[in-house]
C-alpha cells in the first residue's frame, strides 16, 4: 500500500473530533485489529488489550468459534422482531435459564436496558405480588454504582459527573452505603414499600471495590428476611470475569433478578439479559416492554456459542489463576515503589490506586503504558484498572506485568 493511502492515527483522531460529539476523552491510539488478547493500532503498533472493553470480551478479541455462529447466522436471518417467533429464540431461552438455573430470560440489548427492565419487573413485582400502594415502590441503591447511562440509571448516581446537568430525576430510588449491612437492614425494615435491592456485587466504575467477605450472603439474607428483592447487577463482574461464573458464586448466593451483558455476546455485539423466575417474570403481560432488537436470532446465536466457550475454555478457572499472578506482582511492585497505594480484586478485574498527590495521575500512567505496548484506562483520577481478556496465559501475562512494573518504576526516578 503506498503512504499516501495510509491514514495516520491523527487522521482518524480529527475526523471523530470535527464530527463526532465530544462526550469521551479517549487513549489516543486507534485501533484497528484485534485477536485474543492482542489489539493493534493504525500503525501496526501490537498492544495489550488490558480493559477488555470494559469486560465485553472476556472470551478474547475475535473468538473464531463466537465469529462463525456471526456469519452463520447473519447469513440466514438477523432481525424477525418480536412481533413474529423465529427458531433460534425458544432454544436460546431454554439454554440460557438452564445455564444460570432460573424460569426465564427476558432478552435486551444493552446493560443499561437490562438494568431498566429489573427495575421495572421490581416495580411491578411490588405492585402485583408484594401489594405496595401504586407509584409507591421504592428501590434501593448504594453510593458508587455504575449501571449506565440512562435518566433511570443517573437518577440512582452518587456520581455528578453521571447526573449532574440532567434533572429532573426519577422518583422513588434512594441510595445508602455499599458494603453496609446495618444500614441496608436498617433501611429495609424501616420501609415496606421497597421492592428491591439493586447493586454490583464487586462495584466496576467506582474502581473495583470488593465488599468485605459474607456481604453477599448477608445481603441475601436481608432481602429474603425483608420481602426485597435482590437484584444483581453482574454485567461486568458476570461471565467469568472475577474467576467464577458470576461474582455472587462467590459466596453461593442466587439474586432474584440478574443482569447480563457485555461478554454475553463476546464483544461482537450488544446482548444484554435478565433473568428470574416466574413470580416476578410473569408479572409483565405481553405488549408492556421490550425492543425491536430484544431476543433477535443473531443475539441468541452469539450468545449461545459465547456462553459455551466461557465453560468449554476454563475461563473463570484462569481468570482465578491468572488473577492471582497480576495481584502477587503488583503487591511485589507495590513494595518496590510507593506510586502504588493499594492492589485490589478478584480473577481478572483488577484495580491499582495510585498515589493521588504524586506527579503522574491516572491518565499519564495509562498514556506512559500505551507507549510501552499495554492498553488500560483510568477511572475516578488515581484507580487504574486492569481487565484483560479471561483468555490470557500464564507467560503473557507476566509478560503484560513486566511493562506495568517497568512503566511504573521508570516514574520512580
Ligand atoms: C461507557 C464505565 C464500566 C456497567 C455495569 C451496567 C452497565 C455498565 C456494572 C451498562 C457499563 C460501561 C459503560 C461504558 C464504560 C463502561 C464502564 F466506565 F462507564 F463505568 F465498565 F465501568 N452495569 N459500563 O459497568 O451497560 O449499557 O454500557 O451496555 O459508558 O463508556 P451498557
Amino acid at each position: 500500500m503506498i503512504a499516501s493511502e495510509t491514514k495516520s492515527s491523527s487522521y482518524f483522531i480529527e475526523l471523530e473530533d470535527k464530527y463526532g460529539a465530544h462526550n469521551y476523552h479517549p487513549i489516543p491510539v486507534v485501533i484497528e485489529k484485534g485477536e485474543g488478547i492482542f489489539v493493534w493500532d493504525v500503525e501496526g503498533k501490537q498492544y495489550f488489550d488490558f480493559l477488555s472493553a470494559y469486560s465485553a470480551v472476556n472470551q478474547g478479541h475475535a473468538h473464531p468459534k463466537i465469529i462463525e455462529a456471526l456469519t452463520t447466522q447473519a447469513s440466514k436471518i438477523a432481525l424477525t422482531s418480536r412481533a413474529f417467533h423465529n427458531n433460534r429464540l425458544g432454544e436460546y431461552e431454554k439454554f440460557i435459564t438452564k445455564y444460570f438455573g432460573y424460569d426465564k430470560v427476558l432478552p435486551m440489548n444493552t446493560g443499561v436496558e437490562g438494568g431498566e427492565t429489573a427495575i421495572k419487573l421490581a416495580r411491578r413485582w411490588g405492585y402485583s405480588v408484594k401489594q405496595i400502594p401504586e407509584n409507591q415502590a421504592k428501590i434501593i441503591f448504594v453510593e458508587g454504582n455504575f449501571w449506565g447511562r440512562t435518566m433511570a440509571a443517573i437518577s440512582s448516581s452518587s456520581d455528578p459527573s453521571s447526573y449532574a446537568g440532567f434533572g429532573p430525576f426519577m422518583p422513588g430510588f434512594s441510595l445508602i452505603p455499599y458494603n453496609d449491612i446495618t444500614v441496608l437492614e436498617n433501611t429495609l425494615a424501616s420501609d415496606p414499600n421497597i421492592a428491591g435491592f439493586m447493586f454490583e456485587p464487586i462495584q466496576g466504575e467506582a474502581g473495583v471495590v470488593v465488599p468485605d467477605a459474607g456481604y453477599l450472603q448477608k445481603v441475601r439474607a436481608l432481602c429474603t428476611k425483608y420481602n426485597v428483592l435482590m437484584i444483581a447487577d453482574e454485567v461486568q463482574t458476570g461471565l467469568c470475569r472475577t474467576g467464577k461464573m458470576l461474582a455472587c458464586d462467590h459466596e453461593a448466593v442466587k439474586p432474584d433478578i440478574l443482569i447480563l451483558g457485555k461478554a454475553l455476546s463476546g464483544g461482537l455485539l450488544p446482548i444484554s439479559a435478565v433473568l428470574a423466575n416466574d413470580e416476578i417474570m410473569l408479572t409483565i403481560k405481553p405488549g408492556e416492554h421490550g425492543s425491536t432488537y430484544g431476543g433477535n436470532p443473531l443475539a441468541c446465536a452469539v450468545a449461545t456459542t459465547a456462553l459455551k466457550v466461557l465453560k468449554d475454555e476454563n475461563l473463570s478457572e484462569n481468570a482465578e489463576a491468572m488473577g492471582i499472578i497480576f495481584r502477587a506482582r503488583m503487591t511485589n511492585l507495590m513494595a518496590k515503589t510507593s506510586l502504588i497505594l493499594d492492589v485490589r480484586g478478584k480473577g481478572l478485574l483488577n484495580a491499582i490506586v495510585i498515589e493521588p498527590f504524586n506527579d503522574h495521575s491516572g491518565w499519564e500512567i495509562c498514556l506512559m503504558l500505551k507507549e510501552n505496548g499495554l492498553l488500560a484506562k483510568q477511572t475516578h483520577g488515581n484507580i487504574i484498572r486492569f481487565a484483560p481478556p479471561l483468555t490470557i496465559n500464564a507467560s503473557q501475562m507476566h509478560e503484560a506485568c513486566d511493562i506495568i512494573e517497568s512503566t511504573l518504576l521508570a516514574l520512580n526516578n
